[in-house]
Order: structure tokens, then sequence, then C-alpha cells
């Protein structure tokens, strides 16, 4: 990588060195401290961006308010014609928007375009769902009278996006929100604030084109702060959320405390059964993709194997053969498998979590280590490792957001589940096996207790047209497809009496 191949992937982009990091969708504005961003590839900074200010944030909040008057009344196959415009724009952008997330984030660069293929096949799925926002229709109790519901726009949605998925979280919300009738403020991570601005200009050129008001997407910068100004703001009915466990019960309780609604896509603790009956070589590509793809930063990383007794020494020594072939290094080269970590502080808490293993009676398996050289220059590279442990250890029972497998063994299948089903998150979840029986017993109500149970793939690539989401500390929250749009809208329910007569429900009698 060299420094005209960065200058191009941010010029095509519209990004300068100094950025204006707050947007109503006309232009940029920002009158606050810089945000560096740098990449984690080799440690250079790219651009900054201005955090937004309170008072750049009211004249947002304005504007989206404004905006939204006029957005609620266009009609949803209309919206679906403006996102539609957003997904075509984002198709002749996926080049350069994918090598940006790679560059800003550290993800390899088939990631990053996989990253934007995700943001246009929501895009194409609110298209559609834009004819399709179903309200039903019941039968009342009294007679000539009609009974139906529908779903109208909840108003401003603010979107809080993690660093791990810079560009496609927030697109899920955003493109199912707009169908839907409402508005977004966008609050990226303040790890990767250039990927924002990116994704405002292509929008602000769609705004431009179809001449609408500004205040239909929205970006503001910033970190903690500013979040709070979102979380305590009543003027945002419904505030979606991707991020850490901690951070979530932050922001689910300051929403709660003015009964706002909140999306909450938290940490997983993803778990992989191999069972005795399961088919080994397809099992290892779902297994060391999950857990060292995008260096073990997905929500739906597999962190845990969880393997039959009789399939344990055959599946440890495949896995450490596999390790030994992983290749580490630049992600915007294609022949590597494992790019940086985020940042140095994911350095430390991988490092951390090492310690802790050790400490709390783990075995290391394929041993793990902070990368030094040339090619490590940011200091950001650590090696994927395998420890063997047991499922209660507190370590284990915590989410690292780092490249770290743990491995434990199981006699029987329930034992299995129950080890699955034993933290505290519940995101993803999958069993590698030919046997109908333990599948079907894996996905019923006594099975997996996740958001997400997959059989014979892994626990991370979910697609578009699935709810995503989890249970316990994972937040409850569903995002993209299915009937996730819901969560998006209000539902009114309507009772309309075509007769002259006025019976009252339960059949109350009232005589004037
Ligand atoms: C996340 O890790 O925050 O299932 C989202 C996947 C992706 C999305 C992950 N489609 O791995």
């Amino acid at each position: 990588m060299n420094l005209s191949e960065i200058n191009n992937i941010l010029e095509g982009l519209g990004i300068s060195k100094e950025n204006p990091g707050s947007s109503t969708g006309k232009e940029f504005f920002g009158a606050g401290p810089k945000i560096v961003s740098h990449t984690p590839i080799n440690g250079q900074e790219l651009a900054s961006v201005t955090q937004t200010t309170r008072e750049e944030y009211e004249a947002i909040m304005a504007k989206s308010d404004e905006a939204f008057k006029v957005w609620r009344t266009m009609p949803a196959p209309k919206r679906g014609e403006i996102v539609r415009q957003y997904g075509n724009k984002l198709r002749e952008n996926k080049d350069l928007l994918g090598r940006l997330v790679s560059l800003e984030m550290g993800k390899s660069l088939q990631e990053g375009w996989g990253e934007v293929q995700e943001m246009i096949d929501i895009c194409d799925f609110a298209v559609g769902l834009s004819r399709q926002l179903y309200g039903l229709t019941m039968h009342s109790e009294r007679p000539s009278h009609r009974m139906y519901e529908q779903w109208h726009p909840m108003g401003t949605v603010g979107i809080i996006s993690a660093f791990n998925f810079p560009v496609a979280v927030w697109c899920w919300n955003a493109a199912i929100a707009w169908v839907c009738g409402d508005v977004c403020v966008w609050k990226p991570s303040e790890k990767v604030p250039l990927c924002g601005i990116a994704c405002q200009n292509i929008f602000n050129e769609v705004l431009e084109e179809n001449n609408l008001p500004e205040g239909i997407s929205c970006l503001v910068n910033g970190g903690v702060e500013v979040g709070e100004w979102m979380t305590q703001d009543k003027r945002m009915p419904l505030i979606s959320a991707t991020g850490s466990i901690r951070m979530g019960k932050i922001v689910g309780q300051a929403v709660a405390a003015r009964l706002g609604k909140t999306i909450l896509e938290l940490g997983g603790n993803n778990a992989i059964i191999i069972s005795e009956k399961a088919d080994i070589e397809s099992t290892l590509v779902g297994a060391v993709f999950g857990a060292v793809g995008t260096a073990g930063q997905r929500c739906t990383s597999t962190r845990r194997l969880i393997i039959h007794e009789s399939q344990y020494d055959n599946v440890i020594a495949a896995l450490k053969k596999a390790y030994g072939q992983l290749r580490i290094g630049n992600p915007l080269d294609m022949n590597n498998h494992v790019g940086p970590l985020i940042d140095t502080l994911a350095v430390e808490q991988y490092e951390k979590a090492l310690a802790a293993i050790k400490e709390q009676g783990g075995t290391m398996i394929v041993e793990g280590e902070v990368l030094q050289g040339d090619e490590y220059s940011s200091g950001c590279y650590v090696k994927p490792c395998i420890a063997e442990v047991e499922n209660h250890y507190a370590i284990v029972q915590h989410e690292t957001f780092a490249p770290i497998l743990y491995v434990m063994k199981y006699k029987d299948l329930d034992e299995a589940i129950a080890l699955q089903n034993g933290v505290p998150q519940g995101l993803s979840s999958a069993i590698m096996t030919t046997d109908m029986r333990e599948s079907e017993l894996f996905l019923s109500a006594a099975g997996s207790d996740c958001g997400i149970a997959n059989v014979n793939i892994g626990t991370s690539g979910a697609e578009i047209g699935g709810a995503f989401g989890g249970e316990k500390e994972t937040g409850g929250g569903r995002e993209s497809g299915s009937d996730a749009w819901k969560a998006y809208m209000r539902r009114q329910t309507n009772t309309i009496n075509y007769s002259k007569e006025v019976p009252l429900a339960q059949g109350i009698k009232f005589d004037l």
C-alpha cells in the first residue's frame, strides 16, 4: 500500500484531509475538535473529521424534524425509489467504498467489498419492502364494524454503530427506516469516521438529484457525549445501537428512562458444536473463518468450539494444521487471511485475555503473540490462537474482540447444548452434524437459545434476508430482514363503524 493509493480512495469518495463531521444532507459543517483517523494497517494518519458540537446537533435535530414531516407523507414506494437510487450509487462506488472500509477498519478487501454488497442487498430488500409494509385485518365482534391495523412512520431514528461493520450495519438500519418513513441521525464509531463521511456524501447526491429536503439522513460524529445527547433526546423515539454489552446497558437504560424504544445488537459468545457425526472437512472452513475472519472482530465470530470427545483429537490436529497455514498481514493483500486489530487498545485486550486464560487454568494449543516487524509496524497485528478451557472460566464467559478460539469436549448432545447456552450472551450458534435427530434437537425449543442457530455452516456470515440479532445480554434487538421493519414503525389499531347503531364492545349497554 502506498500513499497515492490511499489518496485515490479518499478523493474518489469526496473525503479531504480535514472534514467537517456534521451533516444534514445538504452540506457538511463542523466547528468542533478533530477526530483523527489512522489506518490500523500501518498506523498512518488518513484524515480527520470534526466532532459534532451541541449547537450543530441542535441544528441537525431541527432539520431532521422538518424533513420527517415531508418524508412521512411521501408514499412508501416512492421512498423505496430513493433507496433504490442509493443502492445503485453504492453499486457504482462498491470498489472504492470497500477499499475505504478495509483501509480504515483493517478487514480484508473481500470483506470490505462484502460489506458494501450487504448495503446494496439491504437496499434491494428495502425497495421491495416499501410495497409490503402490511398490516392485518381483524374481524370485529360488533356488527357492521371493521377492524384493521396499520403501520406509521415513527420519527427520527438514532443509529449508533460500531467500528467492526463501519458501513453495513448503519445501512441495515437506515435503508429499512427510510422506507418505513423515518429519518435517520447516524453516529458512526469514532474509530472509523471516514466511512461515515463517504456514505453521507453518496446519500447527499441522491438527495440533491431528487430535490428532497435535507434532514432525511444526518451525520453526527463524536464519542460518549454525543451518544448521550442521542439517548436522552425525546425527539428520537428509537435508538438502534450496536456495540459492547457495557455500552448497550448504558444506552438501554438511558432510553428506557424516557420510555423510548431501542434495538440493541450487543456482544456474542458464539459456539459451534462439532458432533461425532460432523463432516470434519466442511466443519473446518466454517470454524476457522468464524474464528479468525475479520481478526475475530465480528459480533458473530466463533469464540468456542464444543467438540464431541470422539472427534476431539482429529479436530485439534486439523485446526493446528490450518492455523499453521494462516497468513497474517496487510488486509489489502488478497493473499492474507488475517488483518490487524482495530487499534493498540484492542491488542492490549487480547494480551490481557491471554494472561487470563493461563491464570484461570486454560492450556494454549496454538500460542498467541503480538507480531513484530516491518509489516506489522502499526502494532495491531496478533496471531490467532486456540486455548483448551472450561466453559465456566470468567474469561470464556466474556467476549474478547480478538481471534482467540476456545475449545472444549463433550460426551452427549444435551451436555453440549447446555455448554453452548451456558454463557450470558445469545447471538449466534451452530451445530455441525449429518444426523437429522441431532440438528432438529439443536433447533428445537430445548436447543440453542440464540437469535441465530445454524446447521452445517459457521456462526458468522449471516445473510441480510433474515432478522439479525440475539437474546440475553446480546440485547434482544432484530435488524435487517424478515419483519424486523416493524421495530421502525408505530402500530395503530383502527376500528370503523359503518352502521347507524353504536354497539359497545363486550356487549356493554349504555343507553342515553
Ligand atoms: C456484526 O458482527 O456486528 O453475520 C455484524 C455476519 C455479518 C454481520 C455481523 N453479516 O457476520
